[in-house]
């Protein structure tokens, strides 16, 4: 039976960098789920009639909310939904799955890379049928109506057992459930040279991949060990859990310390990797060696033509404007088409849509091409092994190569986190009341070229976003300063540090980036103002 029931609306369900991302206490609360979903629905005219995918990265209250969407999605008059297995879906696999089958829209359940459990986050990514997560615009609709929403409707009926493959039914409408992995596999099988990457291990190269206990692990598994030959136990923590085991699921130097250990110990193995909770974020190492998601970036975007399906050229790239320059040298010489958005992967897709770029990514451990419109971290990883394999170079190798080729952009990003956002707000409000004053002024051996808001100006759908501040040094050094997105926790301030070398190559990133750090201190007055001397995370 379909129940209509009476609610009262939240203030807070306003979606920030990628999707709706709160404590999962918060969205414990009554109708807080019903009312973010109905008020999607309505702000898209119904999903009657339409098809959408549904599955999240498992953690803490994946159970119940995929259960709650699946019966309003019936109660709203929805054809069918395409469910993965036992309620697990990465966030490269929805996409993906959204695409084959030209579905009208999908859910995540995930808090991405943020920890998970009954005193951790949890979180609501929506993508719309381009596969990509809903623009700026609609989730501006959404928000306006989860302020005024007065009603949702939802089917009385028991769970839907979702550990079966196949098809059933929930009301009128049709639930089919698939297995996300083999899905995946096959795409990748599409893309990479699988059989030198399988000569690649059986020759006796190592790798570990820490799936950080998110969802992942199943994929690994398959993909690495059963699939390519990767020695048994090269995959880590593949089972995933509803806390991630206590894990923070972040692939970065801090949060991914015990495989950062293990590489840079004298046992390490050839190539070391990572993902986060719902599987779009990568991490690269090498022995003893780090690759920033910077770098990462233009050496495979530089190295292409090793991979099969792009081996025949490729568009473009793009890069968040947080993210280093690194890959715009890269575009250069490779005469292809480069283009600068505002932190968000969903500024990458009408990008990719028009065939503009076929890679991006971001400094935030993400990489991805047109394949989805999701960064995809196994992705990253493979078509790392694939260079490895093409070339028969270690990590360390490719990395020094492309530096000397290119120059080096030394490159940081300073988190000073739980400011309160009044403070945060203000900050950023009156630095960049004072850019226009910076032009010209020194700050140590740093003097200011130019300093602007960052503004994109999207060239298909004509939108215009402002998204953080810059301030660009005459030596080719910037500064990027901007609030996250994806926080719970009071505001996080991060401050990008970008540094250009042509001949130091081997220095410690943190050394070369003290007084730049220094630099964007003074600036935004950070001390001053939040109490802080130095940044609690730095990745
Ligand atoms: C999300 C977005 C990314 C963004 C990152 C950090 O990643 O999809 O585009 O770079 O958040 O955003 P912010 O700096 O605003 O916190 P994920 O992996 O969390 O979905």
């Amino acid at each position: 039976m379909i129940k209509t029931v009476k609610t009262t609306p939240y203030t807070d369900q306003k979606m920030g960098t990628a999707g709706l991302r709160k404590k999962s206490k918060l969205v414990e609360q009554e109708n807080y789920v019903e009312n973010f979903v109905q008020s999607i629905f309505d702000a898209i005219g119904g999903v009657k009639g339409q098809t959408f995918i549904l599955g999240g990265d498992g953690r803490y209250y994946n159970k119940i909310a995929i259960q709650k969407i699946m019966k309003m999605s019936a109660a709203n008059g929805m054809k069918k939904m395409i469910v993965g297995q036992n309620g697990f879906i990465s966030t490269p696999t929805s996409s993906k799955v959204l695409l084959k089958n030209h579905a009208d829209g999908g859910f995540v359940l995930t808090a991405s890379h943020n920890p998970g459990g009954k005193n951790g986050d949890f979180g609501i990514k929506y993508a719309v049928a381009s596969g990509g997560q809903c623009p700026t615009s609609l989730s501006d609709k959404i928000f306006e109506n989860s302020k005024k929403i007065t009603e949702y409707k939802i089917l009385e009926a028991p769970d839907v057992d979702l550990s079966n493959l196949g098809t059933q039914k929930l009301g009128d409408m049709e639930i089919e459930v698939i297995e996300p992995v083999q899905e995946y596999v096959e795409m990748m099988e599409s893309i990479f040279d699988f059989p030198a990457i399988k000569k690649l291990f059986a020759n006796g190269f190592t790798m570990a991949f820490d799936a950080m206990n998110a969802v992942t692990g199943p994929y690994a598994l398959k993909i690495f060990e059963e699939i390519l030959g990767a020695p048994k136990g090269s995959v880590w923590n593949y089972v995933p859990m509803e806390d991630f085991g206590g894990l923070h699921p972040d692939p970065n130097l801090i949060y991914a310390k015990k495989l950062v250990d293990f590489m840079y110990s004298d046992k390490a193995a050839d190539f070391g990797g990572a993902n986060d909770g719902d599987g779009d974020r990568n991490m690269i190492l090498g022995k003893k060696f780090f690759v920033t998601p910077s770098d990462s970036l233009a050496i495979l975007t530089d190295n292409y033509k090793y991979i099969p399906a792009y081996k025949n050229g490729i568009y473009g790239v793009a890069k968040s404007a947080a993210t280093s320059t690194a890959v715009g040298r890269v575009a250069e010489a490779l005469n292809i088409g480069y283009y600068e958005v505002p932190t968000g992967w969903k500024y990458f897709c009408n990008l990719m849509d028009s065939n503009r770029i076929t890679f991006c990514g971001e400094e935030s451990f993400g990489t991805g091409s047109s394949h989805i419109r999701e960064k995809d971290g196994i992705w990253a990883i493979l078509f790392w092994l694939n260079i490895i394999a093409a070339t028969g170079k270690s990590v360390e190798e490719i990395t020094m190569e492309h530096w000397k080729k290119y120059g080096r952009s030394y490159y940081m990003r300073n988190d000073y986190d739980g400011i309160d956002i009044e403070v945060a707000n203000k900050l950023m409000a009156d630095l960049e009341a004072k850019l226009p004053s910076l032009k010209g002024k020194t700050f140590g051996a740093y003097t200011v070229l130019e300093a602007k808001p960052f503004i994109y100006n999207d060239p298909v759908d004509g939108s215009s976003t402002k998204n953080g501040l810059i301030v660009y040094f005459t030596d080719k050094s910037r500064i990027v300063f901007r609030l996250s997105g994806t926080g719970t926790n009071g505001a996080t301030l991060r401050v990008y540090l970008e540094r250009y070398e042509t001949e130091k190559f081997k220095e410690d990133p943190e050394k070369m980036l003290e007084s730049l750090a220094d630099v964007s201190r003074e600036i935004a007055e950070i001390p001053e103002r939040t109490g802080k001397v130095k940044a609690d995370v730095l990745t």
